[in-house]
Order: structure tokens, then sequence, then C-alpha cells
């Protein structure tokens, strides 16, 4: 069902990718997995399917929701028939595992499962075997699937870096148990920079590129020829701890302010106000995982992001700005945290 050895497949777009849209912007999961299905009968390689229509779709519903075009049901809806459509393209493809097995899971928290499915159908594409362990993946689970099955490598998804936290823990105890670790997902950074600060033996920034380093030499056999990087022992230090245990009532006072600080709050209804407060925790978890790597730009990159997305919701900067300072003035004693902070503000755009 893949392409033969040597022919190059151009990438699906255009006139093809606009109708697959439609169909999952309509919900119409009997019109896609027929799509599909359509597509791997013409001898379109499932890989193609699989990385441009439905991950490329995916990624074009996240514009859209971002852009406020698209509510959050018809984002959930249009995954649930990535879903539907990736699951279809499985159930006609199959090669025997020859190569080796391979554990993958989403970190613990993390909730993107398609990207990490995705994954695991172009490496059972590849000959792997894969045990799918899918979204939010707490580590003892995924350290106990470890001595019940014995992999040869673990593959950890991570999309947001707000569980970067997490994914250390797993790193380090898929590294205790000898089992090499390929990291992938866009939380890991740019280029992936902190997946080897983490530890992880490797990183890929997609599907086909794992499946590349997997078919090379790769897992290596001696993981202890990795050592853990420097460094390590500042991760999570006593700013990260405090913020993380006093999460709930950072929040809580933020909220309190809020009126006094924001005047047009007061006319926040209920899910105006549970939208905000939700907001609130979101600020609280990327400065920690930014507290935590060590790193202004997880902090600076999600307000400039959150900025864009309420203005496109016509709330302004400002809102976000106060929400920030409210955080901010819980946290005077803190130095590294009010300064991640204060460049932070300074790159919001003004209203
Ligand atoms: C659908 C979706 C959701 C769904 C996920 C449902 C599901 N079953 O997957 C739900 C509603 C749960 C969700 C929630 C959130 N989401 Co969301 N989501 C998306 C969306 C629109 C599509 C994800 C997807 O399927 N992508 C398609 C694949 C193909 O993407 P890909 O990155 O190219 O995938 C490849 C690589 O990542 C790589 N890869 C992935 N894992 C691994 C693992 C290994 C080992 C390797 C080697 C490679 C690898 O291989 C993949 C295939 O090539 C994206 C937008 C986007 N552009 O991706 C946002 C997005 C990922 N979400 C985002 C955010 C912020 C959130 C929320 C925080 C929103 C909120 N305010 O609550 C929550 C967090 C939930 C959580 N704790 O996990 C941001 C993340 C930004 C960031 N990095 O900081 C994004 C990018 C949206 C945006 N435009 O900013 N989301």
């Amino acid at each position: 069902m893949t392409s033969p050895a040597g022919t190059i497949t151009p990438p699906i777009g255009g006139e093809l990718a606009d109708r697959y849209l439609g169909l999952v912007s309509d919900g119409d999961e009997p019109g896609a997995t027929d799509l599909v299905n359509d597509l791997l009968d013409d001898g379109v390689p499932a890989q193609r399917i699989i990385v441009d229509l439905i991950g490329g779709t995916q990624a074009r519903v996240g514009d859209l929701w971002a852009a406020n075009e698209w509510s959050v049901a018809r984002e959930h809806a249009a995954t649930a028939v990535g879903e539907r459509a990736l699951a279809a393209v499985a159930a006609r493809t199959t090669t025997p595992p020859d190569r080796g097995r391979i554990a993958l899971a989403c970190v613990d928290g993390e909730w993107h499962g398609l990207p990490a499915r995705m994954l695991a159908e172009l490496l059972r594409l590849d000959g792997w075997r894969v045990d799918f362990l899918g979204a939010s993946v707490p580590g003892r689970h995924l350290i106990t699937h470890l001595h019940q099955t014995g992999p040869d490598a673990v593959a950890l998804s991570c999309m947001i870096p707000t569980r970067l936290p997490r994914a250390h823990a797993a790193i380090t105890a898929c590294r205790s148990a000898g089992v090499p670790v390929i990291a992938g997902g866009r939380g890991f950074g740019p280029g992936g920079r902190w997946a080897e600060r983490l530890g992880a033996h490797a990183w890929a920034r997609t599907g086909e590129e794992a499946v590349a380093l997997l078919a090379g030499d790769w897992p290596p056999r001696n993981v202890t020829d990795f050592p853990m990087p420097d460094g390590e022992a500042f991760l999570g230090d006593e700013e990260y701890t405090h913020l993380v245990r006093s999460r709930p009532q950072l929040i809580t006072t933020a909220m309190g302010r809020l009126t006094t600080a924001y005047p047009p709050a007061r006319d926040y209804d209920d899910s105006q106000l549970e939208a905000t407060t939700e907001d609130m925790g979101h600020i609280t978890d990327f400065l920690a995982a930014a507290l935590y790597i060590g790193e202004q730009a997880i902090f600076t990159d999600f307000t400039e992001w959150t900025a864009g997305v309420l203005t496109s919701r016509g709330v302004p900067p400002t809102a976000l700005s106060v929400g920030i300072g409210l955080i901010r003035d819980q946290l005077v004693d803190f130095p590294a945290a009010t300064s991640m902070i204060d460049a932070a503000l300074a790159a919001l755009p003004p209203d």
C-alpha cells in the first residue's frame, strides 16, 4: 500500500485538501473515510494521506480556531473526523512487524493524542510493532508497561511545554529502566532543544523524520553511552516549586482582584469568568514550565500567542497584561519569575 521504493510522490494539497477540509468542517465522517479509501485505491501512499491530508488539515483547523472562525466544538468534531480517517487508513494497510517493538505514549497531562497516533501508524507502516498507549500516560503506568513488554525504545510525545516537567520525569524513569527515548512534538521547543536538555536520547520534528531515524542506526544498544546532560540538576528550583504548590491560591487571588484591576470584567458573564480563570491557570503553568527549563521563550511565546487569540475574540492585549500583572503581584519575592513576566509584558503588542 506504500509507494514503490524510489517513487517520489508529491504532497497532497490544493483542491483535494480543500475538499477534505470541507468534509471535516461538516463533521462528515463517512465522506472523509470514503475520500481516504478512494485515495488508497488510486495508489496514493498511506504516508502522504496521514501526513499531508490528515495532519495538514489539523494544522488548518488549529488556525481557524485561533482566528475565532471556528468554535471549540467544531474543532473537536473535526479532530474526531481526523481520528476516524486515520483509523480507516490503518485498517487498509498492513506491514509485517519485523523491525522491533516501540512503546509510544503522550506524557502525563498531554491530551493531543492524534499527532502521536499518526506517528504510531507511520512507524507501523515501516515495520515496527507499536504499543500505542494513548494520551496522558502517567509515568508509573509507562514504566510498568516497559517492564512487562521490554520494548526497544520509547517514543514520547509532548505538544505543549507545560507538560515538560512530566516529560522530564518520564524520560528519567525510562533511562533508569535502560530503555532509550525518542522525543517529539512541538512542546519540546524549536529544534527539540528542550528534549536533549531533559535527557532524551533523540528527538525528531515529524513522524517521517522519526521513521527515518529509527530505520538507521537507532535505538542505541547501550543507553549508558548517553550520559545525562549537564545542568540537569538545576531543573525545578525553589521558585518553580513555589509556583506549582501555590497555583490554586495564585489563581483565586488574581480572580478576586480582577474587577478592581480591570473594570470591564464587571460585565463578564459566567462563561467569560470561567475562560479567564482558565487563562490564569495557563499563565501560571507556562511560567512554571519556563522556570523549570530556564527558558524565557516558553513564557513569551505563550503570552504572544494568547494575545493573538484574545485579540481575534475582541479582547484587547491590556486584559492579558492586567491578568499577568495580578499573578506577578503575588510573586514579588521571586526574582526569576518576575523578570520573566516583565520581559513577556514588554513584548506584548499595544491595544
Ligand atoms: C486538535 C487540537 C487539540 C485537541 C487535541 C485532541 C486530540 N485527540 O489530539 C484538544 C482540544 C484536546 C486540544 C487542547 C489544547 N490545545 Co491544542 N491543538 C489541537 C490542534 C488544532 C491540532 C493537533 C493535531 O492533531 N495536529 C496535527 C499534527 C500532524 O501536528 P504535528 O505537530 O505536525 O504532528 C507531528 C509532530 O508533532 C510529530 N510528533 C508528535 N508527537 C511525536 C512524538 C515523537 C516521539 C516524535 C518523534 C514525533 C512526534 O509527529 C507528528 C506527525 O508528523 C493543534 C494545532 C496544530 N497546528 O497542531 C492545537 C495546539 C497543539 N493546541 C494548543 C493549545 C495551546 C492547546 C490547549 C492549551 C488549549 C487550551 N487553551 O486549553 C489545550 C491543552 C490540552 C492538553 N493539556 O494537552 C497549541 C499549542 C501551542 C504550544 N506549543 O504552546 C496548538 C499548536 C494550537 C496553536 N495554534 O497554537 N488541542
